[in-house]
């Protein structure tokens, strides 16, 4: 009998969703009775910036980038209260749902959203100006209500970046994993094997890491310049660890 591949992607219910309570709606919405989907992980996050950073970072340096950054982090919709700053991130998996998603959602702008597919998720959501120092119109943040993954390499790059493994249930994982065997603190953003003061303690031997993450830290102490930004596996080990900017 064929048996479809079920795959997994990203879903962050944004600031704008939760400030105008309609997470209940938006999770009817990607429901498995619509999407076929079923939840792997799910938590609430009060973003910091270098996750921010990392999550868009094919954006860096566009007009609407510090905006966009403001928009995930919580800041353009809770400017005076932190404590409301927050995102639900979810993993779905199923058959063919990054795509069953990603059409639920809808298109990137709410405009064209409501133009081109009325009903959908991000009909929702509205545009707001970004204006220069003189007032002139630059670009635009797109309140879009929902982040869904783009494609396979981006939903995996995503889950990678915002959950650990033991996020989410053994049977559920869909990346290879390993075990630590050694400890890995960040210090003022160097990697070191030891606890010194100020240093936080990303993994601790006998900890389940996702194998791709173990081999760019391995990498890293062996050179600090080598590979990637480490960013890209240091934040998900700080989630909700304090408050941060
Ligand atoms: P999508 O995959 O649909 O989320 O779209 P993109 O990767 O193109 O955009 C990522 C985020 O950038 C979207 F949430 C919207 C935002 N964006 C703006 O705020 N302004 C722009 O001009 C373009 C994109």
């Amino acid at each position: 009998m064929h048996q479809e591949e079920v795959e997994q992607t990203l879903v962050l219910i944004k600031p704008d969703a939760l400030k105008n309570s309609v997470t209940g709606f938006l999770l009817s919405q990607l429901s498995e009775f619509h999407t076929g989907s079923r939840f792997a992980a799910t938590k609430i996050i009060q973003v910091s910036r270098m996750l921010a950073e990392q999550h868009y970072t094919e954006h860096r340096g566009k007009a609407f980038y510090p905006a966009l950054i403001d928009y995930i982090m919580g800041r353009a919709h809770y400017p005076d209260d932190a404590s409301k700053r927050r995102v639900i991130a979810i993993v779905y998996r199923g058959v063919q749902v990054l795509q069953r998603i990603r059409n639920v959602a809808g298109p990137t702008n709410p405009h064209i959203a409501r133009e081109e597919k009325p009903g959908c998720i991000r009909a929702l959501g509205t545009v707001v100006p970004i204006r220069d120092a003189e007032g002139r119109v630059i670009s635009e943040r797109l309140d879009n209500v929902i982040h869904t993954s783009a494609t396979h390499a981006d939903a995996e790059r995503e889950i990678k970046l915002w959950f650990v493994p033991c996020d989410i249930p053994p049977l559920m994982r869909a990346y290879p994993t390993d075990v630590c065997e050694d400890h890995y603190y960040l210090r003022h953003g160097k990697l070191c094997s030891t606890y010194q003061p100020g240093g936080v303690c990303l993994l601790a031997p006998g900890d389940v890491v996702w194998r791709s993450d173990l081999e760019l830290l391995r990498l890293r102490s062996r050179d600090a310049s080598a590979g990637p930004n480490l960013d890209v596996v240091a934040a998900k080990y700080l989630i909700n660890r304090d408050s941060q900017d």
